[in-house]
């Protein structure tokens, strides 16, 4: 029989601050998790349901640069856009708040630490294009060039638009900063990773062997990460926005965006329930549920875990519900450059 839990609480995924929300993902994402926040209230079920903006990240700080403005412009504005958007549309969210928050920052910083602290991480060196006029590192999405499969010569650092395949920077033939427009450098620079490889006996069993009534895609897509052999993921980026890595001599670096976004799940509980949010994280009888888009599977159901796993008083997911593609006259809507960004 299946465990029966107290409470249920309900997640879904952060939308990107950088624009407005769009019919994929209400259809994907939030009018499913708000149907069952809205059953489960029906049934006289202690629910929470938390929402919020992803405020971090290159996304953000390339719509920035395009309009001229600064990356606080940037979600404020669209914080607001969004959060009223899904007012309107009748998400009943019990907190939607945002990852630039000061308890979010705190707690986002606090749980790197805590990892930092007990040796959870690898630090790392390693080679990474520079720009040396605009004298910064060059994120993937600000590097572009040629595409070594198809020719295309305006293909990203992290993937070719045009066929699709994904690259990594050093892939590209004659690559260009897109800041500054010079040809970028190799230069060290140190980063900490989350060794995925040591977590991963526990992941298989976790998903794979106990977890075998998740959605097909989910599972199928777990199992072929599993497969392949998880390896390391920086948690770290060379960028002057997000969380500050608070670790000494980390000075220009902030948590990666995806180390500090489903955090802030932990952290808008937090705000809605400053002394009471621990009960819906920690206790094994709360269910917690991640409703998400299809790209954000590998993040919810192996890195936040793991996560949450080597800090050590966190419960685990559930279930993490993903959709695939919205269809709308059987064109696909709702496509992943859409939802990814
Ligand atoms: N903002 C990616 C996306 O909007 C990301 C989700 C974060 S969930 C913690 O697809
Ligand atoms: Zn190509």
């Amino acid at each position: 029989m299946s465990k029966q839990f107290k409470r249920t609480l309900i997640t879904s995924a952060l939308p990107y601050a950088n624009g407005p929300v769009h019919i994929g993902h209400l259809a994907g994402v939030y009018v499913p998790a708000d149907i069952y926040a809205r059953y489960l209230r029906l049934k006289g079920e202690e629910v929470l349901f938390i929402g919020g903006s992803d405020e971090h990240g290159v996304p953000i700080t390339i719509r920035a640069r395009k309009e001229g403005v600064t990356p606080q412009d940037i979600v404020d504005r669209y914080h607001q856009l969004i959060k009223k958007s899904f007012e309107e549309f009748g998400i009943t969210f019990d907190i939607y708040s945002r990852t630039t928050s000061d308890i979010h920052k705190k707690t986002a910083s606090d749980f790197f630490r805590k990892l930092y602290d007990d040796g959870k991480f690898i630090e790392q060196e390693s080679e990474q294009y520079y720009d040396e006029e605009a004298r910064q590192f060059l994120a993937d999405r600000y590097i572009t060039g040629t595409c070594p499969h198809c020719g295309n010569e305006n293909a990203y650092g992290d993937q070719c638009e045009q066929c699709g395949t994904s690259l990594s920077p050093t892939d590209l033939i004659n690559p260009k900063s897109t800041l500054s427009g010079s040809v970028p450098v190799m230069r060290p620079t140190k980063h900490w990773y989350l060794p995925l490889d040591q977590h991963e006996a526990w992941l298989r069993q976790w998903i794979l062997e106990d977890h075998k009534e998740w959605k097909a895609n989910v599972y199928g897509q777990c199992k072929s990460w599993l497969d392949l052999g998880l390896q390391p993921r920086a948690v770290s980026r060379d960028l002057d926005w997000g969380v500050p890595v608070p670790v000494e001599g980390a000075e220009g670096k902030v948590l990666y965006v995806w180390f500090d976004a489903p955090i802030g799940y932990i952290s808008n509980t937090k705000e809605l329930l400053p002394n009471d949010w621990e009960k819906w994280w920690k206790d094994e009888d709360t269910k917690l549920v991640h409703f998400i888009g299809k790209d954000n599977i590998v993040f919810h159901c192996i890195v936040f875990p793991a996560m949450l796993k080597a800090e050590g008083s966190f419960i685990l997911p559930e279930n993490v519900p993903a959709n695939e593609f919205l269809n709308l006259e059987n064109d696909k809507i709702s496509t992943s450059r859409n939802w990814a960004v």
